[in-house]
């Protein structure tokens, strides 16, 4: 089994998550910068604004913002060839709506780019990872507004027009797809900075809102290739896919119909143009998405290059169940999700399954011919430190080695496109979902715990050396 040499072997973050900082440099607060932290299992809590004396874990989060060369060393140590993270819009955009770019800001990835390159590590970026500028979202109602479609283009542009000879890969909004879970509130909040009024339809709202992300998107799209068309530019989806619980049509057809969800998307990112099962659904349940013949154009004109996308876990359907509990992850969100009898999961309920990220990278790469980069894929567990500062994740090894073994099967026996494989959390950083630190990542351990205590000292755990390793025989050893 071989990969191209080219491979990108990486790791995936997100500023918002490792940078801390939060309010240096001159950079503005975020929508994430107003979520306290959760405890076990509960969700974090939206304050809107920042309330004194309550704790924010992404305010300081591992401090990368003042530890910067000390981590990247560490990244080249273990021979990372890329490394996946965002760029704060806030930090160049304090408001969203500045006339000029912030140059400490932009100057700050200036100098983390210029470090990793020095050490040949390639960043590949991401515009936006739930780090929409707080003022937006009170303002404007988020992406509901329309006007943050030419705000996040033009945010876009200088990011390109700055970047274009440090960063070739791109990706527009992260896990863009996750807000169509409309009974969790926070992906809608996280990805666009909306919340749901009282009577007002949900879907509808997320229609409303994801065809301005949408559009924006596709924008960014043209204008990064009218700058330079050597920048690939792509989406970012979060996939899991979705299976009939047995052999009955009614199950088949069910996960068919749930599949959509997780498509959409993708759909109009590379296709350029809506599904007809959406537009359906907008007929059937009378939404009302202003969707212009100019509109039609623009996402014509700025089908993405390549689909980035994060894979964690499958989740199954049957047609005869209904749940009421349907933002529990254990059912996907879903209403008609069922556990999988074949497959265990890890402690935070997210199912373990190897074999569908070799289903995903061919059903996509059937779908849409596009090449493929697995941007986020990673085992979220409790680490304990030994007397000796050691880390025995073995685990994380064995869920990384299974997924990169599928990985593999669908490069060289399945013929898939693939870019590269980033992990998430190359290093313990907080937790999207809970804002625990606690739920670790990372292949370098984090001294910092749930209420932001700790060293922040950085140890290696087993998995650092074995993916050392991984890296240096190109996926040989396993
Ligand atoms: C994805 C997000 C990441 C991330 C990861 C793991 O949804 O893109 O930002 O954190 O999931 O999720 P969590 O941290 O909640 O375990």
């Amino acid at each position: 089994m071989t990969l191209s040499k080219d491979f990108l072997w990486g790791g995936a973050l997100a500023a918002h998550q490792f940078e801390g900082g939060w309010d240096q440099g001159g950079k503005g607060p975020s929508v994430i910068d107003v979520m306290t932290a959760g405890a076990h299992g509960v969700p974090r809590e939206i304050t809107k604004t920042i309330e004194e004396g309550k704790f924010y874990p992404n305010h300081d989060a591992i401090d990368f913002y003042h530890r910067y060369k000390d981590d990247i060393a560490m990244f080249a140590e273990m021979g990372l060839k890329c490394l996946r993270t965002s760029i704060a819009w806030t930090r160049i955009f304090p408001r969203g709506i500045e006339e000029e770019p912030n140059e400490e800001g932009l100057k700050f990835y200036d100098d983390v780019f210029d470090e990793l390159l020095k050490h040949g590590i390639e960043p590949v970026i991401t515009l936006s990872h739930f780090e929409i500028p707080l003022y937006l979202a009170q303002e404007f109602g988020g992406f509901r507004d329309r006007r943050l479609v030419d705000l996040f283009e033009k945010f876009a542009e200088v990011c390109f027009t700055r970047y274009q000879d440090k960063v070739k890969y791109w990706m527009t909004f992260n896990e863009i797809n996750n807000q169509m879970d409309t009974n969790n509130p926070i992906f809608l909040w996280t990805n666009s900075g909306v919340t749901v009024e009282e009577g007002e339809n949900p879907k509808e709202v997320m229609y409303t809102v994801a065809h301005h992300e949408l559009l924006a998107s596709a924008k960014a799209v043209a204008i990064g290739k009218k700058i330079n068309p050597d920048l690939q530019i792509g989406c970012m989806v979060s996939h899991v896919p979705i299976y009939p619980f047995s052999c009955n049509p009614d199950d088949i057809m069910a996960s068919e119909e749930a599949l959509r969800q997780r498509y959409f998307f993708a759909d109009v990112h590379c296709r350029g143009e809506y599904p007809t099962y959406a537009l359906k659904e907008f007929e059937r349940e009378g939404y009302n998405i202003n969707i212009t013949e100019e509109d039609k154009e623009i996402l014509r004109n700025g089908t993405v290059d390549y689909i980035g996308f994060s894979y964690y876990m499958s989740t199954t359907v049957k047609s005869d169940v209904h749940n009421d509990n349907t933002g529990d992850v254990v059912n996907g969100g879903l209403a008609n999700g069922v556990e999988n009898p074949y497959i265990s999961a890890s402690d935070w309920g997210w199912a373990i399954d190897p074999v569908g990220l070799r289903i995903t990278l061919n059903r996509f790469y059937d779908r849409y011919q596009l090449p493929l980069f697995i941007v986020e894929n990673g085992f979220g567990a409790i680490d304990e430190v030994e007397a000796d500062d050691s880390i025995h994740d073995a685990a994380r090894i064995d869920y990384l080695r299974k997924h990169i073994e599928q990985l593999e099967l669908a490069v060289n026996h399945d013929g898939v496109d693939l870019l590269g494989y980033t992990p998430w959390g190359i290093i313990d950083l907080v937790s999207f979902t809970t804002g625990e630190m606690k739920k670790r990542y990372g292949m370098i351990y984090v001294d910092r715990d749930n209420e932001g205590n700790g060293s922040m000292k950085r140890l290696k755990k087993d998995s650092f050396y074995w993916y050392k390793q991984v890296i240096a025989t190109n996926g040989e050893d396993l």
